[in-house]
């Protein structure tokens, strides 16, 4: 069976890093335009890297939860018939175990170089404008995407929601585009579609199930059921 799982900010959210749009949501205090826009970016520069650089450091102090532990354990037994499509930027899916992950809005520990493009491991703060170790000039910004700029992975993604049997879609709002119409696009293929998420998301309607409560609690649940541990 192949599955495509897409998380969005719920699934991090026990583990302690904000998610977008509840209530102590992480755009509160600032604009969205303002943080993750380009032309935010040019207009405020040193404020937007402090933004990055903020949730960067903050990576040290979150740790994996359940959730992320079974998604991993999954994929231990699916092998390269199991995907993570994530939106975030966290590093919590990799430090959970899983190895089969595409960031398609980024990561906060990698810096693209405005100069060369090139895109890199990156641990520290950019605020102070440190110079790209490639081609020396000092365009270093955080490797994520923003609003208006194109998604990474994405001819991988498509390919594997035409191929994949059930997609399950974990801890997003179904807010935000692409992402948001994988469900549909999986479903057009003939794909088995599953949600869960605490309330129900923007797209709720389009999945064929729908469940909601922690991510912590139903992704061990549903993967103990997948793997025939668990009531079915
Ligand atoms: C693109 C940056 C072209 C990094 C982010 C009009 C109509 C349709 C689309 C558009 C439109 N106008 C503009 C667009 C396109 C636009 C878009 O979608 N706008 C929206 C606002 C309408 N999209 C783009 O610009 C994208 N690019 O379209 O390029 C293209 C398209 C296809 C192919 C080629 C080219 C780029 C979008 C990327 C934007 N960058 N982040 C960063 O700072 O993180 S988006 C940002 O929101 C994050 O990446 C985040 O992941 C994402 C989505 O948020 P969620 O993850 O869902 O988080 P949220 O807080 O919203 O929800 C959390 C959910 O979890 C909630 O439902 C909650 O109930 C639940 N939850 C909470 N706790 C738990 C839980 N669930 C379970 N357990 C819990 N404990």
């Amino acid at each position: 069976m192949r599955v495509v799982v897409l998380t969005g900010a719920g699934i991090s959210a026990e583990s302690g890093v904000p998610t977008f749009r509840d209530a102590d949501g992480l755009w509160e205090g600032h604009q969205v335009e303002e943080v993750a826009t380009p032309e935010g970016y040019d207009l405020q520069p040193t404020m937007v890297q402090r933004f990055y650089d903020d949730r960067r450091a903050a990576l040290a102090h979150v740790q994996p939860n359940p959730a992320h532990l079974a998604l991993a354990r999954l994929e231990q037994v699916l092998g390269d018939d199991f995907l993570v499509v994530t939106q975030n930027i966290d590093d919590l899916h990799e430090r959970g175990g899983s190895t089969r992950v595409l960031h398609m809005h980024g990561e906060l520990l990698s810096a693209l170089c405005r100069g060369c493009r090139q895109r890199m491991r990156w641990e520290q703060d950019l605020v102070d404008f440190p110079p790209c170790p490639r081609c020396g000039v000092a365009e270093l910004r955080p490797d994520v995407v923003w609003f208006g700029e194109v998604p990474y992975e994405m001819d991988r993604i498509a390919f594997a929601l035409e191929r994949c049997d059930l997609f399950v879609s974990i801890g997003t709002s179904g807010a935000v585009y692409p992402a948001a119409g994988f469900v549909q696009a999986a479903t057009t293929y003939g794909a088995r579609t599953l949600e869960l998420n605490l309330l129900p998301s923007e797209g709720a309607s389009h999945f064929a199930e729908s469940r909601q409560g922690l991510a912590g609690t139903l992704v061990p649940q549903w993967v103990a059921q997948l793997l025939g541990e668990g009531p079915s």
